[in-house]
């Protein structure tokens, strides 16, 4: 299996996070990347491609081209506004409040575009998150060309950004924007499988009223877990929409045996959808040692998910996203490609 990867994702740091009252180093960091792509090269996956740069305008088919333009030009007016460090949100627009005007000054557009304060921006987090949109976009663009399975290790993850808020260390949401670009190139019928420990609120919103996406995703309940306020299992699509929306969430402590049994329900769900693809939004947040979840998997378990995933018989395009148990990433994440490889 090919990987696409950019060095560019190490422009995006993370100065810190508000982690239970306290701000705490940043879990999602640049070494998750280079760990999962020292693996790739340790197991001998295949070769690593660096990304195409595709134009903004495969972006903004996702997003709004106001939220592109604030991640693009934020930290250059944080600074004109005589601050430093990286850009943080710190209010948003709460009930009974205007979402129909953009504010004018860089607190007020920081809070309209976002939905939480872990995700800055610093001065040159665009460039690594555009790279990571391009990695997904490269990955799409090879599996129209006829592979049968590609892994873009992007970095920024993606999946909680929705068409006009970035959260959750997401900025650009690369599976969509992967997946609107495989329907643009001609596949009628994509399903995405959302296997990070946190529900995809992001891609879930972004598909909501859609019937060409199926989107599956087995998480943390939300009544337990980030983003708290999505991903529950009552949630099933609007309008065209509706049946093409399918949430697991499962409790804190979940094993492989109950989080297995989710997903076959899952697979046979995009069985009945017969998708052309299988977009992959790969979060290895469920392994038993991440310090931020609660999840009981163990490394095998990723290697039997991707051999699941494989009996789907499907072109699947893996997307990397969660995972911050650092030391042993690239295990769990190269896991679930080499299981699916067989
Ligand atoms: N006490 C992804 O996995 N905050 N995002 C957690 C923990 C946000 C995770 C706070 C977690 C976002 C892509
Ligand atoms: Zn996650």
């Amino acid at each position: 299996m090919k990987t696409i990867f950019s060095p560019d994702h190490e422009l995006h740091r993370s100065p810190g996070e508000l982690i239970l009252g306290e701000f705490s180093e940043a879990f999602e960091k640049p070494e998750r990347a280079q760990l999962i792509l020292d693996r790739v090269e340790d197991v001998k996956l295949g070769p690593v491609l660096p990304p195409e740069a595709f134009s903004l305008e495969q972006i903004t088919r996702i997003h709004t081209p106001g939220m592109v333009d604030c991640l693009k030009t934020a930290h250059a007016e944080w600074l004109a506004s005589d601050r430093s460090g990286a850009a943080y949100p710190y209010t948003w627009p709460a009930r009974g409040m205007r979402t129909d005007r953009v504010p004018r000054e860089i607190d007020g557009k920081l809070g309209f575009y976002s939905f939480d304060c872990g995700t800055p921006i610093t001065a040159t987090s665009w460039q690594a998150i555009k790279s990571s949109a391009d990695v997904a976009l490269t990955g799409a663009k090879l599996i129209n060309e006829g592979e049968s399975a590609v892994f873009s290790l992007c970095r920024p993850p993606g999946h909680h950004a929705s068409t006009s808020q970035f959260g959750g260390y997401c900025f650009l949401n690369n599976a969509a924007i992967a997946t609107q670009k495989l329907l643009d190139d001609g596949a009628k019928r994509i399903a995405i499988l959302d296997v990070d420990y946190h529900h995809g609120n992001g891609t879930q919103d972004i598909f909501y009223n859609r019937d060409d996406v199926l989107f599956i995703s087995l998480h943390g309940d939300p009544d337990q877990e980030f983003p708290y306020m999505l991903g529950f299992a009552d949630e099933f699509g609007l309008g065209k929409g509706e049946g093409y929306n399918l949430n697991f969430p499962l409790p804190w402590g979940t094993t492989w045996d109950k989080w297995s049994a989710a997903l076959d329900v899952g697979l046979k769900r995009i069985i009945k959808f017969s998708p052309d693809i299988v977009v992959v939004s790969l979060g290895v947040d469920t392994y038993k040692k991440d310090p931020i979840s609660q999840f009981k998997l163990e490394h095998e378990h990723f290697s039997a998910m991707g051999e699941k995933v494989k009996t789907l018989g499907k072109p699947t395009l893996f997307v990397m996203e969660g995972g911050y148990a650092v030391a042993e990433i690239g295990i769990n994440a190269v896991n679930v490609l080499t299981g699916f490889e067989g």
